[in-house]
């Protein structure tokens, strides 16, 4: 069988593959869940691993041929171990909801009470949404930020969890720039008696790096998708205490998928193989450096940024009071090659659709090599696009072009 012969088999899909390579290219990506996996990632997931059924864990599939996988799959978990200091480790979530709901299925009935963060003030469509499997398994009690510091109201968790008696506490989000006091969840949990949950999806890799708090060895139990600072695959990872090894696994097969995604188990072990390198903290280092740049140039050129600044690699613009919202800004941006994505502001009057905000993240144009200067230039590009017409965005998508010209992605 030959390889390699997408162009010559599939033109259709070949064409999209390769403009899709471009645009990457040569737009900037400010989506701060999204990042460029390196070309090690992207080849262990192009593989005849892809092929392989292997329901199951290591030592005890339910298929044939499993002697090879069994060893990369408990390579992934040693990596991910290190990587985290986590007593166990399950590599085989597909994706981060999925994740969350195997958490929830290990630890919970439905029915039981939950408390986690509002999706409006930086929480995550899984920690409770109405619309939601979550929201609709389960009694969400929702917390949410302090209106004038932006800041996660820790008294307001505390009163919450005496009031309402929740079995877990969940703690993480997809939109607060904030760093998390891991430490003052717990002693909340502990004075319960709820188990603790963490979803450090958007914070993984500056985790691994050392450049945040973990929460790894306080929490009971830790989800995490793997591609956004983190910089592997789309997948996710489980990580919890060694005495709940056994509810988890058995939550996540056979109680929420069937066999993991092999090809997708390598690309993981990669990227965490990559995180343990040095070069990565110096990466996440200096995520954090061009995200704080950034915020306050926002500010400087007269921008409200929700809780004034960002302690990790995002924050949210708010333009309320500017005449535009954050779905025009979005559309602005996308126009002169800059991606975005639209957020609420907490207590947003305008509906998640057309929300009063972005989020704005820097993994990606970091992975590029993005540094002070750069993001300096970047975000007056920005300003241009948002207070100019369109003629203005044109304008500036050359500027962008010939910027991504000087720092190339994928060649
Ligand atoms: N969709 C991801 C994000 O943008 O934060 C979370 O699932």
């Amino acid at each position: 069988m030959k390889t390699n012969d997408l162009k010559a088999q599939d033109a259709e899909i070949f064409s999209i593959v390769s403009r899709e390579t471009a645009r990457q290219n040569s737009e900037i990506e400010l989506i701060a869940s999204e990042n460029y996996a390196s070309p090690a990632v992207l080849e262990a997931l192009a593989t005849p691993l892809a092929n392989k059924y292997s329901e199951g864990y290591p030592g005890k599939r339910y298929y044939g041929g499993n002697q090879i996988i069994d060893e990369l799959e408990n390579l992934a978990i040693s990596r991910a171990k290190q990587l985290f200091s986590a007593e166990h480790v399950n590599v085989q979530p597909l994706s981060g909801s999925p994740a969350n709901a195997a958490v929830y299925m290990a630890f919970l009935e439905p029915g039981d009470t939950i408390l986690g963060l509002k999706l409006d003030h930086g929480g995550h469509l899984s920690h409770g949404h109405p619309v939601n499997f979550s929201g609709r398994l389960y009694n969400f009690i929702q917390y949410g930020v302090d209106s004038e510091s932006g800041l996660i109201d820790m008294a307001e968790v505390r009163r919450l969890a005496i009031q309402h008696k929740p079995k877990m506490i969940v703690a993480g989000f997809s939109a607060y720039s904030r760093e998390i006091d891991w430490q003052a969840f717990q002693d909340i949990a502990d004075e319960v008696g709820a188990f603790t949950f963490a979803d450090i999806a958007h914070i993984a890799g500056l985790i691994a790096a050392g450049e945040l708090n973990n929460p790894v060895p306080i929490f009971d139990v830790v989800s995490t998708t793997t591609h956004k600072t983190l910089r592997g695959p789309r997948g996710a990872i489980i990580m919890c205490k060694e005495k709940y090894a056994a509810q988890v696994n058995r939550a996540v097969f056979p109680g929420m998928q069937g066999g993991p995604h092999d090809n997708m188990t390598a690309a993981k072990a990669v990227a965490f193989g990559e995180a343990l390198q040095s070069e990565f903290k110096g990466y996440a280092k200096q995520v954090i450096i061009n995200a704080k740049v950034m915020a306050q140039e926002f500010i400087n050129l007269g921008y409200k940024v929700v809780s004034g600044g960002t302690d990790n690699h995002l924050f949210i613009v708010d333009f309320s009071g500017c005449g535009y919202s954050g779905k025009d800004a979005e559309k602005k941006l996308e126009l002169a090659g800059i991606s975005v994505s639209r957020s609420t502001i907490p207590n947003d009057p305008n509906p998640p659709m057309n929300p009063s905000g972005i989020r704005v993240g820097t993994p990606a144009v970091t992975t590029r090599g993005f540094k002070e200067e750069e993001i300096k230039k970047l975000v007056s590009l920005m300003a241009r696009v948002l207070e100019g017409d369109e003629g203005e965005g044109l304008i500036v998508k050359g500027e962008i072009e010939n910027l991504c010209r000087e720092f190339p992605v994928y060649n």
